[in-house]
């Protein structure tokens, strides 16, 4: 393949496929970020022109925000992203989800887990590849405010992206009442209303932080990880720092992308996906598999940003 001017080298290819992560990256300047930011708090409450019909405080309400706010569209969109991103799924892709993450002081850590299918909520699962090999999504996590360990970074376990510890398929129950007052090795952890660990393949398996690294960021950065990578994020332990994470998930045209559903059951919530569509970011898509749109609900269209 051509190399683009953000491209990754054949080491940083090499090395993603081992760790399963790369990065951080640098993408918008301190000024820049903080200035957005300021706009996004706003823009964040304001569902009017959102694809999914939630009240803001549902968990769901940061889903697919690209479709809606134009800093988002653009930002998946971002050649400084795009370009890495074809050296690792080809050409041809699509931004099928994203995910607004924030964490305000005092709130639980994002308990350890891994997403191939991303049925763990919702019971179906929400991609497919071809064959039923490994699969998950390529996520690119950008820290909107900075991200440390006081305020909740990511934590990755290296390696760990090829075997899956999970079973997706298994139930979980939405328990918000107790599952968020876990505590686990004297930290507060959970899984947005669910206990991951009722999903893993053997009820005795304990993941080896020993290995784990913080991530920790710079607002304006980004990371790439595999889904199934084992991840976590530490619990808000500051004073008054909100952390805010925005994560884009990208597979190649040949996924399908919620087969056989109109609608997403996850979180206590079910939301009609009347007005959702993929995006395609790179290259061309062959096998027309998924809804499609190509400009936001504001009538912006995805084009490649520099
Ligand atoms: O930001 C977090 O705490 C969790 C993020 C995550 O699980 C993801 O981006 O897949």
């Amino acid at each position: 393949m051509t190399k683009k001017k953000f491209s990754l080298s054949d080491e940083q290819i090499a090395q993603f496929r081992r760790d399963g992560y790369l990065g951080p990256f640098d993408l918008y300047d301190a000024e820049e970020i903080r200035e957005e930011y300021k706009k996004l708090r706003a823009e964040m409450f304001d569902r009017e022109y959102a694809v999914y019909d939630v009240d803001h405080a549902s968990l769901l309400a940061g889903y697919d925000r690209h479709l809606d706010i134009n800093f988002f569209s653009q930002h998946i969109m971002k050649r400084q992203i795009l370009d890495k991103l074809e050296g690792i799924l080809g050409p041809d892709i699509i931004c099928w989800r994203s995910e607004l993450f924030p964490k305000y002081p005092g709130d639980e850590g994002t308990d350890w887990h891994q997403a191939d299918t991303f049925a763990h909520a919702s019971g179906a699962p929400q991609i497919e590849w071809p064959s039923s090999e490994f699969g998950g999504a390529v996520t690119v996590w950008t820290a909107v405010t900075d991200a440390t360990e006081e305020n909740g970074c990511l934590r990755f376990i290296p390696g760990t992206q090829e075997e899956m510890v999970y079973d997706e398929s298994k139930e979980m129950k939405y328990q918000p009442d107790q599952v968020n007052k876990l505590e686990k090795d004297g930290m507060k952890r959970g899984f947005f209303g669910y206990d991951y660990r009722n999903l893993q393949k053997d009820p005795d398996f304990v993941p080896d932080e020993s290995k784990a690294v913080s991530i920790e960021m710079k607002a304006g950065q980004f990371v790439i990880f595999w889904s199934t990578l084992m991840h976590s994020s530490f619990p808000n332990s500051s004073k008054n720092k909100t952390r805010l994470g925005f994560t884009a998930r990208y597979v190649p045209t040949c996924v399908k992308v919620y087969p056989e559903t109109d609608t997403v059951d996850e979180y206590g919530t079910v939301l009609s996906l009347d007005k959702y569509g993929t995006v395609l970011v790179a290259g061309e898509d062959k096998y027309s598999h998924n809804r499609r749109v190509t400009k936001n609900t504001r009538d912006k269209e995805f084009a490649l940003e520099e």
